[in-house]
């Protein structure tokens, strides 16, 4: 049959490809028309290692194409995105959009799957709007004796820097509106998927993928709040949870200057939204991983002042290493916080990922893209915000002599 994925960003490209690269046909839909062309041509608008070699492959061999229309399908995949609002809310409108798009090539019997990260409640929306578009369909609980739909949550669930592996390697949730539409749906996921298919109901598939980022950023939390209290009691943090790791039952993950990217630092919200009475915990997580880029930016510009006219060298404004994603970057906020205080400020910005600053660095006078090495060997204080590869591999040599604020424990 053919599979419609709707969304070709992060997740719903590398599905395309996960399922056109084993003979299965996919239409892979987009509203940007800038994308669907890329894609049409065998290309890929953004960086993922693997990915692009995939698209080129599943375009030459006919199995995936692109288009900005919806197409009639036999499973339909939601993977658009679902940002969040000033208020903490969940924007649907992208998924409802989705829908609309479905609902008028729907005949009965299809599948559809909700793969964006969705709050508690989602998916039972989603077959509600298709009940609502289509009286003639039964999206498995409206009156019997209408065609089915079959409707799903199979949270994405892989990370980025590692998606074209971990999509084929890890488990995967499939919770349905029915047992029957957990079934059908898991069928697709099976003809990619080697790690373990476990089926559930759409409200914990939802809830499931929520609890493992608010775990990730919980943990991230404890980090980050340990790197205060040891710059306060003036510890190596890196030495005390490298110590403390030794136990066989701690696990502490590694501070930085912020927790980045579009889903840690958002899906914990959707529980925070849904129980808002019950979740200090989780707000308090989501406080001090916030607070984090404020902190390190104001300790730069402490060390700014023993110098007169200090050139500062940031290395890194990706929001976690090897990759060129800078959504949501601590290292793009406190780079843009300093150059917002410090005017007069000298920035060298390295960024081996970027050929251009974003747009809200480049409006700052005094800041400036340069390869790592120069940018060091102008600078008299030393930033490193991410750790990518690139300036791990750089001689330790260079930074004799300069003030070193290593955010992420690379140079310890
Ligand atoms: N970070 C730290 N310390 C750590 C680990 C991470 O400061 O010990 C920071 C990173 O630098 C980055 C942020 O946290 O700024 C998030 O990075 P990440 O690698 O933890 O996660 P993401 O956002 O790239 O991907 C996460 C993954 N979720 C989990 O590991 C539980 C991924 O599997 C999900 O698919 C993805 O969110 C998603 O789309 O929800």
């Amino acid at each position: 049959g053919r599979v419609a994925i709707i969304g070709l960003g992060y997740i719903g490209l590398p599905t395309a490809v996960a399922l056109a690269t084993r003979g299965v046909e996919v239409v892979g839909v987009d509203v940007n028309e800038d994308t669907v062309k890329a894609v049409a041509n065998g290309q890929v608008p953004f960086i993922e290692p693997d990915l692009a070699v995939g698209v080129s492959g599943a375009v030459s061999m006919g199995s995936l194409t692109a288009s900005t229309v919806t197409p009639e399908a036999d499973a339909f995949i939601i993977a658009v995105p679902t940002p969040f609002l000033d208020n903490h809310e969940a924007d649907m409108s992208y998924v409802r959009a989705a829908v609309e798009q479905i609902a008028p090539r729907l005949r009965g019997g299809e599948i559809i799957v909700l793969e964006s990260t969705s709050p508690p409640g989602s998916t039972e929306n989603v077959s509600r709007w298709l009940e609502e578009l289509r009286p003639d369909l039964n999206p498995a609980h409206a009156s019997e004796g209408l065609p089915d739909l079959h409707v799903a949550h199979c949270p994405e669930r892989v990370l980025p820097g590692k998606i074209m592996i971990e999509m084929i390697t890890n488990d995967r949730v499939v919770g349905g509106i029915t047992q029957e539409c957990a079934r059908k749906a898991a069928s697709i996921y099976r003809v990619f998927c080697l790690g373990e298919i476990l089926l559930t109901d759409a409200a914990s598939a939802e809830m499931s993928k929520l609890v493992e980022n608010a775990y990730r950023d919980v943990n991230i939390a404890f980090a980050n709040e340990l790197s205060l209290i040891s710059e306060d009691l003036n510890l190596d943090v890196w030495e005390v949870i490298k110590l403390a790791n030794h136990h066989p039952r701690v696990n502490v993950l590694t501070p930085g200057p912020g927790v980045g990217g579009h889903c840690i630092a958002v899906d914990p919200w959707f529980i925070v939204g849904a129980s808002p009475e019950l979740t200090p915990l989780i707000r308090a997580a989501r406080a001090i991983n916030d607070s984090k880029p404020h902190h390190v930016a104001e300790q730069l510009i402490v060390k700014t002042a023993r110098f007169r006219e200090p050139t500062v060298a940031c290395l890194g404004l990706a929001y976690k290493p090897n990759i060129d994603d800078l959504r949501e970057s601590p290292a793009v906020a406190i780079v843009d916080e300093i150059a917002r205080v410090l005017p007069e400020l000298d920035i060298r910005v390295a960024e081996p990922f970027v050929h251009v600053l974003p747009q809200s660095l480049s409006s700052h006078g005094n800041v400036q893209l340069q390869p790592a090495a120069s940018a060091i060997a102008d600078a008299d204080i030393v930033l490193l915000l991410v750790d990518h590869d690139h300036f791990k591999s750089l001689s330790r040599s260079r930074l004799e002599g300069k003030v070193v604020y290593d955010t992420r424990g690379v140079w310890r």
